[in-house]
């Protein structure tokens, strides 16, 4: 994207006057995302992933009516929703997207002041705010009529279906990689029941669905730059009907990893577990009235399935060529994948200790 184009992007906007600069932000992988500055007033500009999301007015719906919804909730407590919520800005007739003449779908936020996100956080209090918010988050949308969001993403942790998804990429080969892969391979054939216990257990009614964020990393949530409160949750493209146990696992999965998602020093990962205990101090609470004692009980099977489920992803994208996560270099979806496979070894050893941590919280 060069000047002249964001340039005329954002001429679509209902913004405070001129783009005087802007800078590109690279912490996603699927979205474009720029910071433009007017004057004293800034906005996030993004060009949203139409690979990804197929149906991007109804990503817009969703995000339109969840920030609405979480607005209202926020200036009922009593708090002024400006930093503690997405706000969009709409488009000059008046609607919440602009596609260009191209096809490319673009939205704007309004930019959170003195706020910062952090891809790994620096305290385990840190994290206890991060388990405070999307524990906040999912409160907060516990009365949000979920038959009214759009699926964004058709079964996006249907780790069975996934499953299918790689078998098949396997079974194709489309990048000639396959042949390399063997132990890789394995590793997920070994843990097909695992992974799809979730799924089986929301099919017999044993977990309800709820609305979820789907995808709770840790930079997802704004925290105050001055007192490292968490303020917002961000990213709102794939929330949607799904498990409160995903939203937990995703968390901890990035949050609570000793080592970036893409390390590629595999003894430098491990999961920490005061990390995991603080995010799942911070997080509890916020949702122990609204989960079932069978969620609670399950807490520690959507760490387990969720990044077994991101490990496959990742090596799924590597063998079809790396055709969905953005890459930076040519093997970096075979780099994630085996960073995610190392930390899935580490969070089995820890597992019973893992449930027996929560099932403590269920005496509370
Ligand atoms: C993608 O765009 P980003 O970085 O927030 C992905 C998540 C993965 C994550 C892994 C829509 O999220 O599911 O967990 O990368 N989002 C989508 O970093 O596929
Ligand atoms: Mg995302």
């Amino acid at each position: 994207m060069d000047r002249n184009e964001i340039m005329q992007v954002a001429a679509h906007f209902r913004l405070a006057g001129e783009v005087e600069s802007y800078v590109e932000l690279t912490a996603g992988l699927i979205n474009n995302s720029y910071r433009l500055s007017c004057g004293a007033k800034e906005y996030v500009l993004q060009q949203i992933n139409t690979y990804v999301f197929k149906q991007p007015e109804q990503v817009m719906s969703n995000v339109q009516r969840v920030t609405e919804h979480l607005r209202c909730k926020l200036t009922e407590a009593g708090e002024d929703p400006a930093r503690r919520s997405l706000h969009l800005i709409e488009t000059t007739d008046g609607g919440n997207m602009y596609r260009d003449e191209q096809g490319r779908c673009w939205r704007v936020y309004d930019f959170i002041t003195d706020a910062l996100t952090r891809d790994r956080v620096e305290t385990a209090e840190q994290f206890r705010q991060v388990g405070a918010a999307f524990g906040e988050f999912q409160r907060m949308l516990f009365d949000f009529p979920a038959a009214e969001l759009y699926e964004t993403i058709p079964h996006f942790h249907d780790t069975r279906k996934r499953f299918e998804t790689f078998r098949q990429a396997v079974a194709t080969d489309r990048a000639g990689r396959v042949k390399d892969l063997a132990p890789e391979i394995s590793f997920f054939l070994n843990r097909e029941e695992m992974m799809s216990s979730i799924v089986v257990a929301i099919e017999r009614g044993e977990l309800p669905l709820r609305v979820t964020h789907n995808d709770t990393k840790t930079n997802n949530v704004m925290l105050d730059a001055q007192t490292g409160m968490a303020l917002c949750v961000i990213d709102l493209d794939t929330v949607m009907p799904g498990s409160a146990l995903y939203d937990y696992g995703d968390a901890l999965r990035f949050g609570a990893s000793s080592a970036a998602e893409d390390e590629p020093d595999l003894s430098k990962i491990w999961l920490d577990m005061d990390y995991f205990r603080a995010f799942t101090d911070g997080f509890v609470p916020q949702v122990r009235q609204a989960l079932t004692d069978a969620e609670l009980k399950l807490l520690p099977l959507g760490l387990k399935v969720i990044t077994c489920e991101l490990a496959m992803r990742f090596l799924t994208d590597y063998i079809d060529g790396d055709l969905y996560f953005k890459i930076r270099y040519p093997n970096h979806n075979l780099v994630r994948a085996r960073a995610q496979m190392r930390l899935l070894e580490d969070i089995e050893a820890w597992y019973d200790e893992l449930c027996a941590y929560t099932a403590r919280l269920m005496e509370k």
